[in-house]
C-alpha cells in the first residue's frame, strides 16, 4: 500500500529510488533527488497538480519531497500538520499509518543516558533552522566560522516560514524614500509600551537601533522589503515587507534557503538536538543530535546558538504556564514545542517570563490559518456580531485580543472593502482558503454574516466619513489608509488564538545565554523565539521578524568571534 509497494508494481527498483547505497541520511539527499529526476521539480509538479490547494506551491516553499511521500510508511500531505486540507497524495495512509507525528514525539523523549554511535565537529552548531538559525548560520558561515545547522523537522522553516506581516524597523531607506520620518527611539518607546515596560529596556534598543541594518541585511541576501504597512501599538508605516503586501516569511526562508545553498552550509533536517553538552561549569562543548535515521550522535563545538524557537504549538508546556490558553487554537508550526528552552535549562540556562504568551486577535475562524495584522492595517474594521466596531483595529494585540473574547460569541469579523484587498495580496490567499464571505452590498455581507444589515451599513458609513475626515472620533484609530468601498465586499469569521512566547532563555545585548547565577555562559548563544526579554508582556506585530534578524546576527557574528579567539 505504501509507496515502496506502488512502485515496484511499476517496476521501479530499489536502487531507482535509494541509488546505490540502501542507507539513508537525515536528509534523505539520494531520495528526494532521484523523486525529482523521475516526477520533476516542484515547478513542474505544480503545474500538474489538480488539487484544488497547490501543494507544490504552497507557502513552505520547495522542500523534501519525502516530508509528505513516503516509501515504507503511508503518505501524509505535511499540510495538514495544521490544516484540513481534503487532498490526495500516492499511497497516502490513515494517522496511524504515518510515522511522522511519532517520528517528532519519540524523538522528543530525550536521551539522557543512551551512548552517540559517532563524533562529528564543528565550530559552532545551530539549533533550529527557522528565520534566526538561519540569520545566525550565514552571518557565522560568513565570518569563517565552520557551521551545522540542525533541524528537527523534516523541513526548514520554523515560525519564520508562516510569519505574515513583515519586519519592523525605524529610519530606513525605504521609509526615507516615501518622505516619512521614523527614529529607533521612538521604536524603542512604542516597543516598551507594547510590552507593558516588561521587556529588558537594553535588548529594545538594540533591536530598534539595529532595525534599519537588518533590513539592508536582508536586502543584501535577495530579499524585497520595499513595502510598507502600519502595525498596531505602532505610529507610523514601521513594518516591511515584500511589494503588494505578500507574506514576509515564506520569501525570507526561500531566501535564506538560497544563501544557505550557496554557501554549501551544512543543513540537516530531520535531526534533532537531544542534550546540549557542557562542562558543568557553564561552557558549552557541543550537542548529542538524533538523526532520523543515522541515530545519535555528537557533534563536537566550541559554540552553540539556539535558535529552536518558542513553544505555542505545545498544548502541555502552555497549559501549565498558563492554564487558560490550553485549548485554544495555535498559529504555529508544529514543531514550535519549546526543547530549546528546555535544553538550555538543562545546562544552567536562566529563563524568563514564560507565562507571558501572546494571542493573536485574528485566526480564520476554526482554523489555524493567521490572518494578518496587515489585513487591519491595510484598513479592515473590526465588527461584533451586532455589526459594530467595538476596538481600536490598530491598539496593540493583547488589547485586540481581550476586547474579541469579552464578545458574546468571543469572536468578531474583519469587514474590508476592494480597494483594502488589492493592498494586500494575502487576502486573495484567505479566498483560496475559504475563509472569506464576498458580497456586492454591504446588506447582502450582512446576511451571508448573520448580522444586522442596517447596523453593518451604519458602521461602514460612519467608518468612511472617519476615512474622509482622516479622523475616528469613535476608536481613536490613528490610521484608516483605504475606505471599506465597492464594488465588492468581504469578511471573514475570526477568533483570538495562541501566536508566540514572549517569555524564554534569558540572553544579553551580545546574545550571550545568561546562567542561573546572573552570569554569560561561555561559547552559548541565542536569538529569536527561544529568548525572552525582548518583547516584554506583549510583542507589536512586525518585531518578531526584527527579533530573529537583529539577534540572529549578533548571535552568529559573536560566536565565530569566540570561535576565532578561543
Ligand atoms: O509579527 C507578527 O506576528 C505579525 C505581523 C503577524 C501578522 O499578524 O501578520
Amino acid at each position: 500500500a505504501f509507496l515502496s509497494g506502488v512502485h515496484k508494481k511499476n517496476n521501479v527498483s530499489c536502487a531507482d529510488c535509494h541509488g546505490k547505497s540502501i542507507a539513508v541520511d537525515d536528509n534523505e539527499t539520494a531520495l528526494n533527488k532521484n523523486c525529482k529526476g523521475c516526477h520533476g521539480g516542484f515547478a513542474d509538479l505544480a503545474t500538474k497538480t489538480k488539487e484544488h490547494i497547490n501543494p507544490h506551491k504552497s507557502h513552505l516553499g520547495e522542500t523534501n519531497c519525502t516530508a509528505c511521500h513516503k516509501g515504507h510508511v503511508a503518505s501524509k500531505a505535511y499540510c495538514n500538520y495544521c490544516h484540513s486540507f481534503a487532498m490526495k497524495i500516492p499511497a497516502m495512509g490513515t494517522e496511524k499509518e504515518s510515522s511522522d507525528k511519532k517520528w517528532v514525539q519519540e524523538t522528543s523523549k530525550g536521551a539522557k543516558d543512551q551512548k552517540s554511535a559517532r563524533t562529528e565537529s564543528a565550530d559552532v552548531v545551530v539549533i533550529g533552522a527557522g528565520g534566526s538559525g538561519y540569520v545566525a548560520s550565514i552571518t557565522a558561515h560568513d565570518a569563517g566560522a565552520k557551521v551545522i545547522l540542525l533541524e528537527k523537522m523534516p523541513i526548514t522553516g520554523g515560525n519564520s516560514m508562516l510569519a505574515a506581516g513583515g519586519i519592523n524597523a525605524a529610519r530606513t531607506r525605504y521609509q526615507e524614500r516615501l518622505g516619512m520620518h521614523d527614529d529607533p527611539a521612538d521604536m524603542v518607546k512604542e516597543t516598551m509600551k507594547g510590552g507593558r515596560d516588561k521587556n529588558d529596556p537594553e535588548l529594545v534598543k538594540v533591536l530598534a537601533y539595529k532595525s534599519a541594518d537588518a533590513v539592508d541585511f536582508l536586502v543584501s541576501l535577495g530579499a524585497d522589503m520595499t513595502d510598507l504597512v502600519r502595525s498596531g501599538g505602532v505610529a507610523v508605516d514601521r513594518t516591511h515587507r515584500p511589494v503588494g503586501g505578500a507574506a514576509v516569511g515564506p520569501h525570507l526562508i526561500k531566501v535564506y534557503r538560497e544563501n544557505a545553498a550557496k554557501r554549501n552550509l551544512d543543513v540537516r533536517v530531520n535531526s534533532e538536538v537531544v542534550q546540549i553538552l557542557s562542562d558543568g561549569n557553564g561552557r558549552v562543548t557541543g550537542v548529542q543530535v538524533r538523526g532520523k535515521h543515522s541515530g545519535l550522535y555528537t557533534i563536537k563545538a566550541k559554540a552553540v546558538i539556539d535558535t529552536a524557537g518558542g513553544f505555542a504549538a505545545n498544548n502541555e508546556l502552555v497549559g501549565f504556564y498558563k492554564p487558560q490558553f490550553k485549548e485554544t487554537a495555535s498559529s504555529n508550526q508544529p514543531g514550535a514545542t519549546g526543547e530549546g528552552v528546555a535544553l538550555a535549562q538543562k545546562i544552567g540556562a536562566n529563563v524568563i517570563d514564560m507565562e507571558q504568551i501572546q494571542i493573536h486577535p485574528t485566526m480564520g475562524g476554526e482554523t489555524k490559518v493567521l490572518i494578518s495584522e496587515t489585513v487591519r492595517g491595510s484598513g479592515a474594521i473590526l465588527v461584533n456580531h451586532a455589526g459594530k466596531r467595538f476596538v481600536n483595529e490598530l491598539t496593540t494585540r493583547d488589547k485586540a485580543s481581550a476586547a474579541i473574547l469579552a464578545q458574546p460569541e468571543k469572536s468578531a469579523f474583519l469587514v474590508l472593502g476592494e480597494d483594502i484587498r488589492k493592498s494586500n495580496v494575502q487576502i486573495d490567499g484567505y479566498i483560496v482558503l475559504g475563509l472569506v464571505q464576498q458580497a456586492d452590498s454591504v446588506a447582502e455581507l450582512a446576511a451571508k454574516m448573520g448580522v444586522p444589515a442596517d447596523a453593518l451599513t451604519a458602521t461602514v458609513e460612519s467608518y468612511n466619513k472617519a476615512f474622509a475626515a482622516k479622523k475616528d472620533p469613535e476608536f481613536q484609530r490613528q490610521d484608516i489608509p483605504r475606505p471599506v468601498n465597492g464594488p465588492k465586499y468581504y469578511s471573514i469569521w475570526v477568533k483570538p488564538g495562541r501566536h508566540h512566547t514572549m517569555g524564554g532563555v534569558k540572553i544579553n545585548t551580545e546574545a550571550q545565554v545568561i546562567g542561573k547565577d546572573g552570569k554569560a555562559m561561555t561559547g552559548f548563544y541565542a536569538a529569536g523565539e527561544v529568548t525572552g526579554g525582548v518583547h516584554g508582556w506583549n510583542r507589536l506585530g512586525g518585531n518578531a521578524i526584527t527579533d530573529t534578524v537583529v539577534f540572529g546576527r549578533i548571535a552568529g557574528a559573536n560566536a565565530a568571534r569566540f570561535v576565532k579567539d578561543a
